[in-house]
This record gives C-alpha cells, sequence and structure tokens, in this order.
C-alpha cells in the first residue's frame, strides 16, 4: 500500500530523474489529541466515510484510525465482486447508489480503481433456483436495475467454458445476468480512498487499535487507543467482523455472528474467462484477475470465530464444485488460499445508523458482500454522521430494525451461501 505515485503525462515531460513533483500516496501525521470526528477502521468503508465526509460536508477535523494498515482487512481479502441484483427494494437501491458511485470513481479519485463492468452470472441448477432468479430480475426490473433471464444455451453460448450437461449432479437450467456488474481492484479502491481524503486533509493513521470508549451522560466524550486519547465528540465505527468487540466498549450487544470466508487463487494464466461466475447452489464463484489468476470463492463457514483461514472442507467443497462446472480446471495449480472475518447480521442486510450513545454511529453487519457497498456505504454514512439523522437509503438499515421487527431479508440474493 504503501509508495509513491506520478502521472505518467508528467513523467513523459520531465523524465525518471529530474522528476520534481512526487506525490507521497497519503501525508504521514502523529495523531492528534482531539479531533471533530473520527472514523474507527481503516478499511475501504472507513476510507470512503472519510472521504465524503471532507469532500461534501463541513464536519471540521477528521481522523481515520487503523490497528493495522489501510485497506489490510476484508478490504484486501476479498473477491471484489459488484453487483446491484438485490431482490428487496430497501437493498438493491442501496447497491445500485453504490454501483452508480463504482462508475465515475476512477474519475472522483483521480485513481484507478480497475472498475471492470465484464457482468456477473448468478447460475440456476433447480427450478426453484430458476423462479427465484426470475422473482429477482422482475424485482430488478421495477428498481430500474439492469437483469436478465437466460436459458442453459443462452448461457453457454456467453461462457463456452461452462459445463451445462444434463448428467451433471447439478445441471445448470440456466442464470441471471447482470451486465453492468463486474469487478473493481480491493487495494486500488483503498488506495484510492486514502490517497483522496488525504488530500482533503483527513488524517490517517496506522497501528492505533481502539481499545475503549469513554462515555459520559450517554453521549461520546472520546477513545482509548494504543497511541493514547483522543477527545472527540463524533465517532463512526466501521471494523466489519470486529464491530460486536467494538460494540461491546460502548455496552452494547450487536446483533452480529462473525464468522470466516475463505478463498483462493490459481497460478496466473492467459485470459479464459471474462466474466463473472456464481452459483449458490453448488458453494463457489469464479471470476479471472487481470494479473491472470483464476479467483475462488467459497461459501462462509458455519461456525463461528476469528481464524482468518476457515475450515479446510469448506473449501475442498468450492474446489469440487469449480470442478463441476468447469471440469477442464482441475488441472490449474493453485497458489494461495486465506480467510477474513465478516460480520453477518440476521438478516443478511448491513446495519448503518445511530445507536443509543449520542454521538457514536454504527456501520457494520455487510457480511459476505461489501466490498461493492464500499463507496455507498461511505456516501450514506458520512451523511448520517454528518447530519446526525440517516441517509434516506440508509434509514431501512437502523439498528432499531431488531426491536421494531422491520427486517429486511436478503439471504436468497447475498451471493455467497450462508
Ligand atoms: P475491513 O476492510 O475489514 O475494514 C475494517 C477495518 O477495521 C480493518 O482494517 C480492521 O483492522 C479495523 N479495525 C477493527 N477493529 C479495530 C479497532 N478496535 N481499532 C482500529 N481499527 C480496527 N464483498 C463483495 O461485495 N464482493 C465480494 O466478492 C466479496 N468477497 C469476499 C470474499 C472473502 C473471502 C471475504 C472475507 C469477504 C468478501 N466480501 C465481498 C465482503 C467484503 O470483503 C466486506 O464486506 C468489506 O470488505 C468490508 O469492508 P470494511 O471496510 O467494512 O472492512
Ligand atoms: O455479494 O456478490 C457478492 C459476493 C461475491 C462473493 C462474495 N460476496
Amino acid at each position: 500500500m504503501h509508495g509513491q505515485n506520478y502521472s505518467l503525462w508528467s513523467l513523459l515531460k520531465h523524465g525518471f530523474k529530474h522528476h520534481k513533483t512526487w506525490e507521497p500516496a497519503w501525508r504521514r501525521v502523529p495523531l492528534q489529541p482531539s479531533y471533530d470526528v473520527v472514523i474507527v477502521g481503516g478499511g475501504g468503508h472507513g476510507l470512503a466515510t472519510a472521504y465524503y465526509l471532507a469532500k461534501n460536508h463541513k464536519v471540521g477535523r477528521i481522523a481515520v484510525l487503523e490497528k493495522g494498515y489501510l485497506g489490510g482487512g476484508n478490504t484486501a481479502r476479498n473477491t471484489t465482486i459488484v453487483r446491484s441484483n438485490y431482490l428487496w427494494d430497501e437493498a438493491a437501491l442501496l447497491y445500485e447508489h453504490s454501483l452508480k458511485l463504482w462508475e465515475g470513481l476512477t474519475e472522483d479519485l483521480n485513481f484507478n480503481v480497475l472498475f471492470s463492468q465484464r457482468g456477473v452470472f448468478n447460475l440456476g441448477h433447480t427450478l426453484q433456483d430458476m423462479r427465484d432468479i426470475e422473482r429477482r430480475v422482475a424485482a430488478n426490473h421495477l428498481q430500474g436495475i439492469d437483469a436478465h433471464v437466460l436459458t442453459a444455451a443462452e448461457v453457454k453460448e456467453k461462457i463456452p467454458q461452462l459445463d451445462i450437461s444434463r448428467s451433471r449432479r447439478l445441471p445448470v437450467l440456466g442464470a441471471s445476468w447482470q451486465p453492468r456488474a463486474g469487478i473493481a481492484h480491493h487495494d486500488a479502491v483503498a488506495r484510492g480512498f486514502a490517497r483522496a481524503a488525504s488530500r482533503l486533509g483527513v488524517d490517517l493513521i496506522e497501528g492505533c487499535e481502539v481499545t475503549g470508549m469513554d462515555i459520559a451522560g450517554g453521549r461520546i466524550k472520546g477513545l482509548q487507543t494504543t497511541q493514547g486519547y483522543v477527545k472527540t465528540e463524533r465517532v463512526g465505527c466501521v471494523a466489519a467482523g470486529h464491530s460486536s468487540m467494538l460494540g461491546r466498549m460502548a455496552g452494547l450487544r450487536m446483533p452480529l455472528e462473525s464468522h470466516p470466508l475463505q478463498a483462493f487463487v490459481s497460478e496466473s494464466m492467459q485470459r479464459v474467462i471474462d466474466t463473472v461466475i456464481m452459483s449458490n447452489a453448488v458453494h463457489g464463484y469464479l471470476s479471472q484477475s487481470d494479473k491472470g489468476e483464476l479467483v475462488i470463492g467459497a461459501g462462509i463457514d458455519g461456525y463461528l470465530g476469528y481464524g482468518q483461514r476457515g475450515s479446510p472442507h469448506v473449501i475442498d467443497h468450492t474446489a469440487a464444485a469449480i470442478i463441476e462446472l468447469f471440469p477442464q480446471f482441475s488441472r490449474v495449480r493453485m497458489n494461495r488460499q486465506w480467510g477474513g472475518i465478516v460480520d453477518v447480521a440476521p438478516d443478511a442486510c448491513p446495519i448503518i445508523g445511530k445507536t443509543p450513545v449520542r454521538g457514536l454511529y454504527f456501520n457494520c453487519g455487510w457480511g459476505t458482500g461489501g466490498f461493492k457497498a464500499t463507496p455507498g456505504s461511505g456516501h450514506v454514512f458520512a451523511h448520517t454522521i454528518a447530519h446526525d439523522e440517516p441517509h434516506p437509503l440508509a434509514a431501512p438499515f437502523a439498528l432499531d430494525r431488531f426491536t421494531t421487527g422491520h427486517l429486511i431479508d436478503e439471504h436468497g440474493a447475498a451471493g455467497v451461501a450462508h
């Protein structure tokens, strides 16, 4: 993540040797004793929140506190699928808001986030899968989201490598297809938001873990950190799988479970797959990175935990599923496997908004699907913190839905089996 950047144009103009305008990736600054707003968690969502706060709202001095290095959590570990084809209006409109921001993000940040709209296929293997696909695509049309139902033959035309033979254990009967969906580069997204936020004056503090919260009279007053005490009256927590631990510091029991979720990549190969293929029924999904690696993701581990690796049987199952869809990949060598910790809410939807503690806001519960939401999540969370009122798109995702009962069940459209 560290290093320096320069434009090709200025290099051509001035040459490498005499180049005078090297711009550091972001400003290195020490933690200050007080800030107007502190964001806890320097993943994509935290950095995006800080960027949109600084860009769109006048809230004074902002810091992002990150216990490790910027973008080193789930942002670094995910398989980068971006899409908005969710079922329910609340979720679909939020993810579509995000997808629209993705479409202009490289220009907005002046940093190439390598967003590639190569389309996403969600395969159906049973009659019930196909009924669910038809229902979701019909909902997407009403929401103004691009979506198509394809037959098996139409899928085969677009992905000739896919085995659609009826003799398969779970034959492909068809798919939903979102052409505007795709992938982006995980590190570039974190880096782009970090640089742009830093340029707007946000302090980005790495190696700074929040260890306690100072709350008096029902209001947040400051944070204890491994680099000392910080005074602040507005705190946004964006800590993904570690959100329940931050909640506990504020005396809140968050309705979240932390689960391992795994992925693995192959050796680099020539381009063989130019789209994204997902299947919840066989528990695997696949794309190919710009480096040529097959990027393969698994279903969620059933048990709870914080070990960033996951169970071997889950990844075995996924390898089998991918070989079932693409028998020719059985000979490809795999290079790396890893896990991240995702925070899953009971209705598979995020929690965005205020808490019972005044000035303390949470943005979490994105589970297996938060990468695609990075710009949208930061955008609506920044608004929520700045106005002390939920952004209209964030309002349905308030924490109090677990007491009012206004849950939004997105398990079916989560993209990853859980
Ligand atoms: P993170 O990037 O995890 O950032 C949170 C940060 O908070 C971390 O850097 C952490 O160090 C920091 N932190 C935690 N506690 C503290 C503390 N006390 N003090 C200071 N800092 C703290 N989503 C998709 O949309 N598409 C996908 O294809 C996809 N694939 C995935 C594949 C895998 C294997 C995994 C694990 C996840 C996947 N996801 C996907 C989900 C996605 O990665 C997450 O929802 C998203 O990255 C969350 O972003 P974030 O910025 O909230 O979290
Ligand atoms: O939500 O699309 C998704 C997704 C893909 C892989 C993990 N999550």
